[in-house]
């Protein structure tokens, strides 16, 4: 990469993935998901870089050049994966920010490894901003970079995206480190989170913690103003409503059933293996139904997708060797020859394969504990322009703020789970066309799109104006 950029994303990945070819050549591919695809062309108009880890262990790596976009790989050793992704990030910080499903874990090794890497990563971009450079600083993997960066480089404009759940004061108490994380983020000019609640509770944080003052949105540290608010990130609407009238995926998701048995209904998740999607209460829902006659054995097909996911985490592995034990019972027990109402796979999907499989589904389930947003609601409500198909979602998600049409479910009450399941079958094509238009109106209208330009524009703002600070 020549020259610095006016325009940065610093992620804990770069949003490219190195896939070898037959003859053994290495090459790059543009990882598929909605944050790179809203934010490539602010990239390309303003010959922006993204700062990120490339995913290889012990590997240094020359900057690189890709669609437009100069990509510039962090480091990490295997070392640093173990105690600053798998250990604080991931042991520590995920199961904090999601309401203690599971018990984080508390290690001074891991925090320290945490702060170097962080370090490490604002340091790079210290080097490669311009003076006076927008840097965008994503999820909670790099909380540190804004407070570290800004110490470097007074002159930047810089951003902060959590793309988890903020929690509640008294669960964030708990952590050692809880003053530095929090002054980490205050580094930032704008610091965005999913919800208003997110933002209500870092606010809440930072009066109690650090005594600071705050009015509306803002907080009033002793020279500047930090601004805190909610961008609810979404998928890009367009590009799978058009996928999904190619007469290749319409024909798949025909094949996909037919391959299914034909049921009468399918039932989809789609999650990463991860304790907080709540896909044991969904399968438990399900087993019930099949129990207790509910449903006939053949008249349902659930069909699980759970992607690989932090697999050398401890709570990662234990969650895995559950739900296969409870597949293998659920299947054990209803099976008929030929025939599985649980259909699981370990496996990850391109987007075509992804879409035909949302377009198959005539009820997608969708029940987390705790998500920041959860993209797979969205992504199931912009893949049916048909309007059929029918989406049971959590109250504990933050797509749950804006697709009231669903069938909203508490994951921890399984009775409402199943009621609700079964009121997704039963409904009518009226009922369901009615609830579908209003959920795709709104996820048509708040795109990744919007949400990065909604972001950049508040970014971008002159500095907040001098709204007259609080009596504290
Ligand atoms: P995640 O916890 O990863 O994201 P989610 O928002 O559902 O959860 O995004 C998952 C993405 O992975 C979706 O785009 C989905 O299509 C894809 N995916 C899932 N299973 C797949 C499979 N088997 N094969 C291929 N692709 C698969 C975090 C937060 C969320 C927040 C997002 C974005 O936890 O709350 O919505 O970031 O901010």
């Amino acid at each position: 990469m020549s020259g610095r950029s006016s325009f940065l994303i610093v992620a804990n990945r770069l949003p490219v993935d190195r896939t070898i070819e037959p003859d053994g050549t290495a090459s790059w591919r543009r990882s598929p998901g909605g944050l790179v695809t809203a934010i490539a062309p602010v990239m390309q108009r303003r010959h922006g870089a993204w700062l990120g880890w490339h995913g290889a262990p012990d590997e240094k790596l020359e900057p690189l050049e890709q669609d437009g976009m100069s990509l510039i790989p962090v480091p990490l050793s295997a070392r640093e994966v173990e105690l600053y992704y798998e250990g604080f990030s991931n042991a520590t910080l995920w199961p904090l920010y999601h309401d203690v499903v599971a018990p984080p874990v508390f290690h001074r090794k891991m925090w320290e490894a945490y702060r170097a890497v962080n370090q490490r990563f604002a340091t790079a971009a210290a080097e490669v901003a311009e003076e006076g450079a927008v840097v965008w600083v994503q999820d909670y993997q790099l909380q540190l970079v804004p407070a570290m960066l800004r110490k470097l480089r007074p002159d930047l404009r810089i951003g902060f995206f959590l793309h988890i759940p903020f929690p509640p004061v008294e669960l964030f108490w708990r952590l050692p480190w809880r003053k530095d994380l929090v002054e980490g983020l205050l580094g930032a000019d704008l610091v965005g989170f999913q919800l208003p609640g997110g933002a209500a509770n870092f606010r809440r944080l930072c009066r109690r913690l650090l005594g600071l003052p705050y009015k509306g949105n803002e907080i009033f540290l002793e020279d500047r103003v930090v601004t805190t608010q909610a961008f609810p990130i979404s998928v890009d609407f367009g590009e799978l409503d058009s996928l999904v009238r190619e007469p290749h995926i319409i024909q798949r998701a025909k094949e996909i059933r037919a391959e299914l048995g034909d049921p009468e209904h399918m039932l989809l998740g789609v999650d990463r293996l991860d304790y907080t999607k709540g896909i044991g209460q969904r399968l438990e829902a399900f087993g019930e139904l099949l129990e207790e006659g509910t449903l006939a054995p053949n008249e349902a097909v659930f069909v699980q997708i759970a992607t690989p996911s932090r697999e050398r985490v401890e709570e990662y592995k234990r969650l895995r060797d559950d739900i296969e034990l409870q597949v293998g019972r659920i299947n054990g027990e209803h099976a008929m020859l030929g025939l599985q109402p649980v259909q699981y796979f370990h496996q990850s999907y391109g987007r075509e394969e992804l879409a035909a499989l949302y377009l198959a589904a005539d009820v997608m389930v969708v029940t987390p504990l705790r998500d920041g947003m959860n993209l797979v609601a969205k992504e199931y409500v912009s893949c049916h322009q048909d309007l059929h198909g029918a989406l049971v979602l959590s109250e504990f998600t933050g797509a749950a703020d804006e697709l009231r049409q669903a069938y909203l479910v508490n994951p921890y009450d399984i009775d409402d789970v199943k009621r609700q399941m079964v009121a997704a079958m039963r409904a009518t094509p009226h009922e369901l066309a009615r609830r579908m238009r209003t959920m795709r109106r709104r996820v048509a209208t708040y795109d990744v799109d919007r949400w990065a330009s909604e972001f950049l524009t508040a970014l971008e703002s002159p500095a907040a104006s001098p709204t007259a600070m609080p009596d504290s």
